[in-house]
């Protein structure tokens, strides 16, 4: 049993030389600036602000690695397609991102990756390049579509048969981290990547 509760903020890596070495498994967290990542993970382990929320997008360009339980990391990967970054931001962006997922960077031991897919925004044209490139580049990666919230019914619908549509075969959590909704299917579905 993994008690998702006992979260403490490990690493925060400005540069992939401080990537931890440790053993344990990890699981990345990846998406574009605002889709609402530090928010999953602040519901994932019931805490209101462990995870910064920003109001800034864009503002983090650091890999943060959450011990759960010391059994796993979650990795908050910085996000992508925020225009607003200078330069050295972006040549920064680069490094840790190409970093971390070559085998150095987490040593192995990355064992998948939740994409995360703002659903009343649908994918942007970044998140098509970053989904092609996980078709590709790792073995096991899941789509976390956030702030269902904003959508009713229909909409929600529309908006998953959309998903399925561009990515066959990959499973969709739709999740809110306003109301709670899909909280343990995101867990159940890291904690199957762990078994694998
Ligand atoms: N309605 C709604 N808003 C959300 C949800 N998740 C995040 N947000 C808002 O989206 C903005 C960005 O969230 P944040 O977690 O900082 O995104 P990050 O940049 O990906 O880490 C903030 O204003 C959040 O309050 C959600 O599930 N529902
Ligand atoms: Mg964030």
């Amino acid at each position: 049993m993994i008690n998702t509760k006992n979260v403490e903020l490990s690493i925060t890596a400005g540069k992939s030389s401080q990537f931890p070495k440790s053993a344990l498994p990890q699981i990345a967290l990846s998406g574009r600036s605002n889709v609402g990542k530090s928010s999953l993970i602040n519901t994932l382990i019931g805490r209101k602000s462990l995870a910064r929320v920003s109001s800034a997008p864009g503002k983090t360009i650091t890999v943060n690695f959450y011990s759960v339980d010391k059994k796993l990391f979650l990795v908050d990967m910085p996000g992508y397609g925020y225009a607003k970054r200078s330069p050295e931001e972006k040549r920064r962006w680069s490094e840790l991102t190409d970093g971390y997922y070559t085998h150095d960077g987490s040593c192995g031991r990355l064992r998948a990756v939740a994409q995360l897919i703002d659903l009343k925004v649908g994918p942007t044209s970044d998140d098509l390049t970053m989904m092609s490139w996980l078709s590709e580049s790792v073995d096991d990666w899941f789509i976390v579509a956030t702030k269902a919230d904003k959508l009713n019914k229909t909409e929600r619908e529309k908006a998953l048969s959309r998903l399925l549509d561009i990515v066959d075969g990959v499973d969709i959590i739709p999740f809110s981290s306003q109301t709670g909704e899909g909280k343990e299917q995101v867990w159940e579905r890291i904690f199957k990547s762990l078994d694998n």
